[in-house]
């Protein structure tokens, strides 16, 4: 994540956005999969020259976020600290190229979305008023009775809440005609199909205005002349994309990459970044984004895979075992950006199988193989008039697949960007079987030679060209070759290279024993065996980065912990919380106020006069608003519900 050096002033500019995760507990594959699409598309567009800009990050505040720390029995600044780290791990383990992470919390964005709801305020773009309607409190949505699909949240498929609240308004209607323009007059919302969806089911039905303030928790940014309101999490989060440049503070970064090129998220999302996002910049008089790209689901199941349901798929144990290549190919290729994808082990397993193992691998490994076996890894540039019909069919694919990448990565279509590359890989496997070298070696060395040279560019144009998909394993192969890892995409071309040098590079992976695989990643899962690793090379150091698996501890670490039995006198539910209990327990010395997340379980009179265990000697947090001094713990049963640890003992004996 380190900062690039300072781009040349006559470089063409390229901004390029994922949505800010929340930082509402662990990112699985399908955040990876916009992450690693963005990456791929950042990284094409630097070594084709541009001076990119690549943001990503974290959204923070809100409802969702606030009950996920209660539920943990931390504050949420605590807890989004600690995500925010987990979240920044994943990327450094996916390679991901950023050159930003911006997070809702920093107090720059907070001091400009203060700012920029003044101004909306001034303007009269926003108003006060009383809503009066449906809320969807895991989108944070609020929906007019028309929007509902079959009474539930459009978005998600969740039950609503009936809800009522004094809050302000931003004019979202106002906007609707230039709105519709934009949708339907120029490219900005790509794939087409996303265009009618909002149009049909958004503008045409009548925009109504969008409440942006909310006063029934406090985990945001205050409205700053009206406190008691907190500013909505999307009108907080949305300008993330210009605040992360400096708008509204130093903005040396916001005139040289706004408007953004790429917004791109999945389509749950589109109606934020197509509807309500021009229109907050129509009322700030900034131009739009020039294009938002709202990709389709990787489903679990036939359901999307998602945090709060519970079916996701860790990458940390998908990466560790298979490696990062692995895992950023199969996001890029098997899902036709667009569309929606059926996520199965299985599927994962024989693409790597297919595809890395067989295809790129075994081309990468017999030609290098032969190379050194034939010459000693010493192969020449043949001279023009030695290559023949068979050679120059093949040289041509060569020679076009970079502007035909190109176009692809332009629009983006990522997946056939890659689909393209490994169709050379594909020409190459069958260029070696029509000219079969192992005959040759007996007959013509000179052809040999000029057979093997076709290959060995071939490997490289590929390497080059994937480069920005896969970031360990071409790199390897430039070893092999004898070659420094190309910057651009000069070199994409046949006969660049005068002559090869080959040395033995490890494998990109070995063969995979699919049903074998398959039945550890489900005894991982199921949480009842964590099996070694199969063989590859290109894994993280594992003991580096242990963000996806509990760390261990040595007992002098555990011993630190001080538990204690504890009596529970008092106990009330926490106003504005679904899920606190504020509790006075007697630790033996002293009464203490504990804040848990155990509303949702017990009533305040079930726990008052039970013993409880404490952690003693916790750092003091705060949760909404109230001091807690400690820590009660629980064992959570099949239903995820938590239940006291109930010990015997005297208050203030010590548990060990
Ligand atoms: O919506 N398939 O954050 P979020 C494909 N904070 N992509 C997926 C996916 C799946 N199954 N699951 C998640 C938010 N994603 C807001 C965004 S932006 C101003 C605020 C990816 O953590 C995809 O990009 O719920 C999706 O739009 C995003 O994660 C949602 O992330």
């Amino acid at each position: 994540m380190a900062k690039r050096p300072a781009a040349k002033a006559d470089k063409k500019t390229f901004y390029i956005t994922t949505p800010i995760y929340y930082a509402s507990g662990a990112l699985h594959i399908g955040h990876c999969y916009t992450t690693v699409c963005c990456d791929a598309i950042a990284r094409f567009k630097r070594m084709d020259g541009y001076d990119v800009y690549y943001l990503t990050g974290t959204d923070e505040h809100g409802q969702k976020v606030q009950q996920a720390a209660e539920e943990r029995g931390m504050s949420p600044q605590a807890f989004v600290d600690s995500l925010a780290e987990r979240i920044k791990a994943l990327w450094t383990r996916m390679d991901i190229s950023n050159d930003g992470f911006i997070r809702t919390t920093d107090k720059a964005h907070e001091k400009a979305i203060a700012d920029i709801f003044t101004k909306l305020y001034e303007k009269g773009d926003i108003y006060k008023s009383e809503y009066v309607g449906k809320y969807c409190e895991p989108c944070e949505s609020f929906w007019t009775e028309s929007q509902l699909v079959d009474g539930k949240c459009p978005d998600c498929g969740r039950p609503v809440k009936e809800t009522k609240e004094e809050c302000y308004f931003f004019r979202l209607g106002k906007y609707a005609d230039r709105l519709k323009k934009l949708l339907t007059e120029t490219d900005f919302l790509q794939p087409d199909s996303r265009v009618k969806e909002m149009v049909n089911n958004f503008i045409d039905k009548g925009l109504s205005d969008l409440a942006v303030t909310r006063t029934s928790f406090d985990w945001g940014i205050k409205v700053p002349f009206d406190p008691k309101h907190v500013i909505y999490v999307w009108i907080d989060a949305l300008p993330n994309y210009i605040t992360a440049l400096g708008y509204g503070a130093d903005g040396e970064n916001f005139s040289k990459y706004w408007p953004c090129d790429m917004h791109v998220m999945a389509k749950e999302i589109v109606r934020f970044h197509s509807i309500v996002w021009p229109a907050i910049l129509m009322a700030l008089d900034i131009p739009v984004p020039k294009r938002v790209y709202g990709h389709g689901w990787i489903m679990f199941d036939g359901d999307k895979m998602s945090k709060s349901k519970g079916n996701v798929v860790d990458p940390f144990i998908l990466t560790d075992r298979y490696g990062v290549d692995a895992l950023r190919y199969f996001l890029l290729r098997a899902m036709p950006f667009g569309d929606d994808m059926q996520y199965s082990n299985e599927l994962l397993l024989s693409s790597i199988n297919n595809d890395i193992v067989n295809d790129l691998g075994n081309l990468v490994r017999r030609t290098f193989a032969m190379s050194r076996q034939y010459f000693g890894g010493a192969v020449k540039k043949p001279a023009a008039d030695k290559l023949g019909g068979g050679d120059k069919k093949f040289i041509a694919e060569i020679d076009g697949l970079a502007a035909a990448v190109r176009a692809d990565m332009d629009r983006p279509l990522v997946s056939k960007a890659l689909e393209r590359i490994f169709g050379l890989i594909d020409s190459a496997n069958k260029y070696i079987d029509a000219n079969k070298p192992w005959a040759l070696i007996k007959t013509d060395t000179d052809r040999l030679n000029t057979v093997m040279y076709v290959l060995l560019d071939a490997i490289r144009v590929s390497a080059n060209l994937l480069l920005p998909f896969l970031t360990a394993y071409p790199r390897r192969i430039f070893d092999g070759l004898g070659l420094p890892v190309p910057e651009d995409l000069s070199a994409c071309a046949f006969g660049k290279v005068d002559a090869y040098k080959t040395t033995e590079i490890e494998p990109i992976l070995n063969r995979l024993d699919i049903k074998k695989e398959l039945s550890e990643l489900e005894a991982i899962a199921a949480g009842t065996d964590k099996p070694d690793k199969p063989g590859r090379s290109d894994k993280p150091d594992a003991d580096k980065d242990k963000a996806g698996a509990p760390e261990q501890i040595s007992i002098d670490e555990f011993f630190k912990t001080e538990l204690r039995v504890v009596k529970i006198e008092e106990c009330v539910k926490v106003e504005k919380s679904n899920k606190l209990l504020k509790l006075t327990v007697f630790d033996g010395e002293r009464r203490r106020t504990i804040v848990s997340g155990i509303a949702h379980c017990y009533a305040p009179e079930d726990v008052i006069g039970k013993n409880a265990a404490l952690v003693a000697n916790l750092k003091p947090a705060k949760l909404c608003g109230i001091v807690s001094e400690g820590m009660l713990l629980c064992s959570v049963g099949a239903d995820g519900k938590p239940k006291l640890v109930e010990p015997k003992g005297e208050a203030g004996e010590k548990i060990c």
